[in-house]
């Protein structure tokens, strides 16, 4: 099984408007551990893997011609909990009911543009996490602070 771990990407709308530091610190500062990340072009065949959950769904299309408009930022979280407080941190898919303190409640005023992707369960954290990145690209490490975030 493993530990916890979750896949989060700031989508296209976050890169072009520079936020791709600002979102990974909302999880580094968190004490989430950070394994896997990298800028990358997705294809539109693995867009359609990643949400084939939504492929009857109106929106479908479009939602892949936006994941696919321009690079995004794959990251591979891990720790206990880490999906559901990951989905916290991040905020509601609309972002005009997302709390403000998440990132959609404070970075984006549109689902369509909703900056930030996250799993939504463990089984899909390990799914997305196999599906955007290869072997080797995963890092198994332990941080320095380990012993100042958790007992
Ligand atoms: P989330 O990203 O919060 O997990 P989801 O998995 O239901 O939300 O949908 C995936 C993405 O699809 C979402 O981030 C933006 C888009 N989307 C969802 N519902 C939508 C809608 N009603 N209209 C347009 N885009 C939508
Ligand atoms: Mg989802």
């Amino acid at each position: 099984e493993g530990p916890e771990e979750t896949y989060i990407m700031v989508k296209p709308d976050g890169v072009q408007r520079g936020l791709v530091g600002e979102i990974i610190s909302r999880f580094e500062k968190k004490g989430f551990l950070l394994k896997g990340l990298k800028l990358f072009q997705c294809p539109k065949d693995l867009a359609e893997e990643h949400y084939k959950d939504l492929k009857e769904r109106p929106f479908f299309p479009k939602l892949i011609e936006y994941i696919t408009s321009g690079p995004v930022v794959c990251m591979a979280w891990e720790g206990a909990g880490v999906v559901a407080s990951a989905r916290k941190l991040i905020g509601a898919t609309n972002p005009l009911q997302a709390e403000p303190g998440t990132i959609r409640g404070d970075l984006a005023v549109q689902t369509g543009r909703n900056v930030v992707h996250g799993s939504d369960s463990p089984e899909n954290g390990k799914r997305e996490i196999a599906l955007w990145f290869k072997e080797g690209e995963i890092c198994e490490w332990v941080p320095a602070q380990a012993p100042w975030l958790r007992e």
